[in-house]
């Protein structure tokens, strides 16, 4: 099986020490390979490791170089993804083809979660996660994130600035009631809304700091619920967009998408860039600083999430 893997030195030195090593936070690769532009992309996806190093914490952003799982990439690496045109978007189903094709791939947050499980990992840091999109005119596609799946199977706790505002938000929140998947707001009662600070729907719980957000995260391990967590954090106040001028780019991304038929997972990648075209660089601002506070948040919750092993 460890075949397939190829861990970083330094993470599996970490991980081997246990309750003696530092924790580590993982990192997707999709964001990297088609969440954001170039070279937006590479200076957030190095920024997002030295936060997690600024907390005493280690980084390992996964993807997949030459068909191996690689945990924790080199900056050659993030580079070599950040650079490529035509990296694929690997969601778990993808994984099986990519290997036996020794293809590079960024990894989508269904895949980096059962990979960072797969490496005893605990916490990730990410933008938004997948959820429902919404009906184009009463018509339901079924387009529904493996995020969502994964979420509802894997015991990863995700840090996350709740679903992606493009997504259909009250019907991505009932899809995770009904798989059993915990909903936390960290320092919020409400679910963010990935670019604008909230979305007008309730947490199902709020996480008042690191350290009860950690408590959380451990007992829900303990107790082998099996799913994992939505710890969602929101947008810095000073980079929050309102909801109702994100609604109107969204919506008018939402017609382009389908008149251009726009599908799978396409979708996702195509939706987020026209809503920067439409906000002029707005948006993107909004996901850049979301996503490095997520990183320096997962981190501080993994540092007391391993105070909690220390002491028991
Ligand atoms: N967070 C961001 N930007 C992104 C994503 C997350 O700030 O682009 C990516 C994640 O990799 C997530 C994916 O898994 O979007 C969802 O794609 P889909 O809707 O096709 O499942
Ligand atoms: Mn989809």
């Amino acid at each position: 099986m460890f075949d397939y893997f190829e861990i970083r030195e330094e993470i599996r030195e970490e991980i081997g020490k246990g309750k003696e090593g530092k924790p580590v936070v993982a990192l997707e690769s999709n964001l990297i390979t088609h969440g954001l532009p170039f070279p937006e992309n590479i200076d957030t996806a190095f920024q997002m490791e030295k936060n997690i190093r600024d907390q005493g914490a280690v980084p390992a952003t996964i993807a997949l170089i030459n068909g191996k799982i690689k945990v924790g990439l080199t900056h050659d690496e993030i580079e070599r993804l950040a650079h490529s045109q035509n990296v694929v978007k690997a969601s778990k189903r993808d994984l099986s083809s990519l290997v036996a094709k020794g293809m590079d791939a960024g990894t989508t947050v269904a895949l980096t979660m059962w990979i960072a499980h797969r490496c005893q990992i605990v916490f990730f840091a990410t933008g938004g996660i997948g959820g429902v999109h919404n009906s184009y005119e009463g018509e339901y596609s079924m387009d529904i994130s493996s995020d969502l799946i994964e979420l509802s199977r894997t015991p990863v706790a995700v840090i996350c600035s709740g679903v992606k505002a493009i997504l259909d938000i009250p019907r991505t929140q009932e899809y995770l009631e009904t798989m059993g998947v915990p909903v936390l707001g960290y320092q919020t009662e409400e679910l963010p809304a990935f670019y604008s600070q909230s979305s007008h729907l309730r947490a199902d719980y709020l996480l008042k700091d690191p350290q009860e957000a950690a408590q959380v995260v451990w007992d829900h391990l303990r107790l082998k619920l099996g799913t994992g967590l939505i710890i969602a954090n929101p947008v810095p106040t000073e980079f929050a967009l309102s909801k109702k001028k994100v609604d109107h780019w969204i919506e008018q991304a939402r017609k382009l998408a389908h008149k251009e038929n726009i599908k799978g997972k396409q979708l996702t990648p195509y939706l987020l860039n026209k809503v920067k075209e439409l906000s002029e660089g707005r948006s993107l601002k909004a996901n850049i600083e979301l996503l490095k506070h997520n990183a320096t948040i997962a981190a501080r919750i993994a540092l007391s999430y391993h105070q909690i092993g220390i002491k028991s």
